[in-house]
């Protein structure tokens, strides 16, 4: 089917910022050498480029051109048209032009939340009954100790769901709650100002930290006071039916503590811990319990150095069976290294420091659920005038986060989407949209450092191809775009009798091998850049889940902070 004039003219359908860059990709094999952007209702034309010679894109092959407006800066809603090709859809040029999204992206964590009523007041037409309370959850035979064996009832109440599915889950909380509070350190004013409107919003907190506050308690009820211990997840045996979650009421269970789970729970304690001391009257008492739960991980994982979550191997010794997400790493390394930079930071301990090996290669691995080194880096760089043990470090850290920024600018200066994102096939892996929005953070941290706006363009560059500039031409956060994600694997979007999707939500995004994985009918791409399908059943490539979604608000609310500099 050929594509439409709006589909083969590819751009961030919410918009640009009036100084910043602006690029559309028109794909296909048009001739014709010039553009237009025209105001919204077509009569008037406002701004004439010319595209770029025919390029053939990285992946597919396909023939790409340039049309490059960023010489246009008048606020308005203008429409972009090729001849030959037709119209773009239409997009708004203003300052705070993303200040919408941002805001979006964390309210899907409040539309995330268990054990809670969603309101019309809050949640609009995606109010919802509370699902989940886990106020009764039983310690699963693989989890049982003296003091609590199998079949002990525990509360472990509020919390988010991880993603499409209702279970809960510490490594990937780990990340998730690192990278939002870290937009917090980074931007606290920009955050002081934002409203969200959720049943917080009223209080002297930032609504990003109340928010981020509704998984941190959950999380704390996660660890065994009697060892201090972390249980890996807390879930269901087996993954719900596309049900609301106040209809999925099968029995839950906390299993199996890790290293993994211990380490990720104690950085995002000892982070937390430095965040919410800033607001003690709120709070009494909250950042001294945090601290007190990070050493206890902290020293559990010491003396547990290396406890992998083996779900299969775990099947074979105890029932019932669990065949939910596993989020299975079995390297401690980058999460130990994370966990004493926090700690390290909080408490201006060296000992934390001393304790592992911060420069263990040269390697600068993007953040992932299952790497969290880069995480341990920002820290240490955003606090880089503490004194301590890490000022040795510092100067090689920072030349290694630079060069990895140098490598990303480069790169899409001279890509067919002019993105950072794409520049290796591997950029397209399941929660591919992450990869963009981590690629994202890892750019406005080496901002931060230099002051120098490529790097800022070069960020922006991958908040384009998620919310349009990309190879399948989808936004992909839920509610923001003329064509964006309608029918992402989430449980309540596709059960609500809503049409639209519950709002603010990343689409995991374009996977090479997402055909492979979900099996879902109706995939047609040739390349791993096309690899999308729009449907409930690619979970694959259409999930939304929380590790992704921070990253988004990082970089939006990062953009929206940094945007007149
Ligand atoms: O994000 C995870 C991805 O990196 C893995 O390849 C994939 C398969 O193991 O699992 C993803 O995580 C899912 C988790 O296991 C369960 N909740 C939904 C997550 C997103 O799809």
């Amino acid at each position: 089917k050929p594509l439409s004039s709006q589909e083969a003219i590819r751009l961030n359908q919410v918009g640009f910022y009036p100084n910043a860059s602006k690029i559309a990709v028109v794909v296909g094999e048009n001739k014709g050498g010039k553009f237009f952007v025209k105001t919204a209702d077509g009569s008037k034309t406002v701004f004439t480029g010319q595209l770029s010679e025919v390029k053939a894109a990285e992946l597919s092959g396909k023939p790409t051109r340039v049309a490059d407006f960023s010489g246009f800066s008048g606020n308005g809603f203008y429409v972009l048209e090729v001849p030959g090709v037709g119209k773009s859809y239409p997009f708004e040029i203003k300052s705070q032009v993303h200040g919408p999204v941002a805001a979006a992206a964390i309210k899907g964590f409040y539309f995330q939340r268990t054990a809670i009523d969603l309101p019309e007041k809050y949640a609009g037409k995606w109010h919802r009954p509370a699902g989940h309370p886990d106020d009764k959850v039983l310690v699963h035979p693989s989890a049982a100790s003296a003091q609590r064996p199998a079949g002990t009832v525990i509360s472990s109440t509020k919390g988010w769901y991880d993603a499409g599915d209702y279970n809960k889950y510490i490594v990937n909380s780990g990340i998730t709650m690192g990278t939002l509070l870290s937009s917090y350190e980074d931007f606290p004013k920009f955050y002081a100002a934002q409203k969200l409107n959720i049943p917080e919003s009223g209080n002297t907190v930032p609504d990003l930290l109340d928010e981020a506050l509704w998984n941190l308690r959950w999380m704390l009820t996660m660890q065994d006071p009697n060892d201090g211990g972390v249980y890996h997840k807390l879930t269901n045996p087996a993954f719900d039916g596309m049900v609301m979650p106040h209809e999925a009421t099968k029995p839950r269970y906390v299993v199996q503590k890790g290293t993994g789970a211990a380490l990720n729970f104690a950085a995002v304690m000892a982070q937390a811990s430095r965040v919410y001391k800033n607001f003690p009257k709120a709070f009494p008492g909250l950042a001294d319990s945090c601290l007190t739960a990070a050493t206890k991980a902290w020293e559990w994982a010491q003396k547990n150095p290396n406890v992998a979550y083996e779900q299969d191997a775990m099947n074979k010794s105890f029932d019932p069976d669990v065949t939910t997400g596993t989020y299975g790493d079995r390297d401690f390394s980058d999460e130990r290294l994370w966990a004493a930079a926090e700690l390290y930071t909080t408490t201006q301990q060296d000992s934390y420091y001393q304790a592992v090996n911060m420069l263990p290669d040269a390697k600068m691995p993007l953040p992932s659920w299952a790497q969290v080194r880069l995480l341990g880096y920002y820290t240490l760089l955003r606090n880089k005038n503490q004194k301590g043990a890490a000022q040795k470090d510092l100067p090689e850290i920072r030349k290694r986060l630079l060069q990895s920024a140098d490598d990303m600018v480069t790169g899409a200066a001279s890509a067919s989407y002019r993105m950072v994102m794409g520049r290796a096939k591997e950029d397209y892996v399941w929660g591919s949209s992450s990869v963009a929005a981590n690629q994202g953070v890892l750019l406005v941290q080496a901002y931060q450092l230099t002051g120098d706006k490529k790097y800022l363009q070069a960020a922006l560059s991958n908040l384009d191809y998620l919310l349009g500039r990309n190879a399948v031409g989808y936004s992909f956060v839920t509610g923001f775009g003329e064509k964006s994600t309608m029918r992402p694997h989430h449980r309540p979007s596709i059960a609500d009798n809503v049409a639209e999707p519950v709002p603010g939500l990343l689409s995991g995004g374009t996977n090479g091998n997402a055909n492979k994985q979900d099996k879902c009918e109706g995939y047609t791409a040739t390349s791993p850049d096309e690899m999308y399908l729009d449907a409930d059943c690619s979970y694959a490539a259409n999930e939304i889940a929380i590790n992704w979604n921070a990253p988004l608000v990082y970089l939006t609310g990062a953009m929206e902070a940094l945007q007149q500099q």
